[in-house]
């Protein structure tokens, strides 16, 4: 899988690679990251990136020629290797990111990652090279790399072979739309409260029955959204259903 992230930060894009999971995959040349600075594509003596915003007002955009220039070689060279490759500009205004779109993208060749900085960028730059627009929600950043980096992060670990434990990131919270168990470690008993029986008694199938009650309960009480289908407004099958009603029967 290939990453290639248009941005004036490259070196805070590129912690990624350094460390955790992100950092043994890149390692393993199981993900390659390639960082293009649009102020390398500058002309101008200051190497200026920014303008003021026609209309008025504060702060700076990004100006498009170099924009233009970076996203045009950064597309060449994606074809030049065979490959194909969406243009992604990070930012609020975007569709909001989900774990199916994680997932999509694992099952790419690679992805464009575009990252604003300032007020944004000359929008014309997104009329005339952007394929889509994403964001990781409703809140405002100082720029689009650490969006950037949590879709690199979290594309990396969907690859196959990239986590240790072949299945750790299909069993996982969001495969299904549910939300993540409960997690215990040693001492089995800390502070006073007990790890809850059933994980210690080595019942194998007690212990999937009880994560997965645990999993419908927790989702249900926490974020009922995820259980809503277009169609069904509690899409459960009669064996989840009636593991949901004996969690809210004990909580
Ligand atoms: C600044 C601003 C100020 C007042 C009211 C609304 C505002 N929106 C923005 C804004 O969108 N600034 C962006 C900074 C311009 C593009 C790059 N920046 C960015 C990307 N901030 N936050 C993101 C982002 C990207 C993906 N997911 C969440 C946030």
């Amino acid at each position: 899988m290939r990453f290639d992230v248009i941005t004036l930060l490259p070196e805070l894009v590129e912690a990624v690679t350094q460390v955790g999971v992100t950092g043994r995959a890149a390692k393993r040349d199981l993900i390659e990251l390639h960082c293009w600075n649009p102020r390398d594509y500058t002309e101008d003596v200051h190497r200026t990136v920014d303008d003021r915003p026609y209309g008025g007002g504060p702060g700076m955009v990004m100006k498009a020629d170099c924009l233009l220039k970076t996203i045009r070689d950064v597309k060449q060279t994606v074809t030049d290797q065979g490959r194909q490759a969406k243009v992604i500009y990070l930012s609020p205004q975007g569709r909001q990111i989900n774990q199916s779109l994680m997932r999509e993208v694992s099952q790419t060749e690679g992805i464009i990652l575009l990252c604003g900085r300032y007020e944004g960028i000359d929008e014309r730059v997104v009329q005339l090279e952007v394929d889509e627009e994403w964001s990781l929600g409703d809140y405002v950043l100082s720029g689009g790399e650490l969006a950037a980096m949590v879709v690199i992060d979290g594309v990396t670990r969907l690859l196959p072979s990239v986590l240790g434990h072949d299945d750790s990131a299909e069993q996982d919270s969001f495969t299904e739309n549910l939300l993540d168990c409960e997690h215990y470690t040693r001492p089995e008993t800390l502070e006073g409260i007990a790890v809850p029986e059933v994980l210690t008694s080595g019942d194998h199938k007690a212990i999937a029955r009880w994560r997965r009650k645990q999993s419908l309960g927790r989702t249900f009480k926490r974020r009922p959204d995820l259980l809503k289908t277009e169609e069904n407004d509690m899409a459960l099958s009669k064996q989840d259903q009636a593991l949901l009603n004996e969690y809210l029967k004990d909580n």
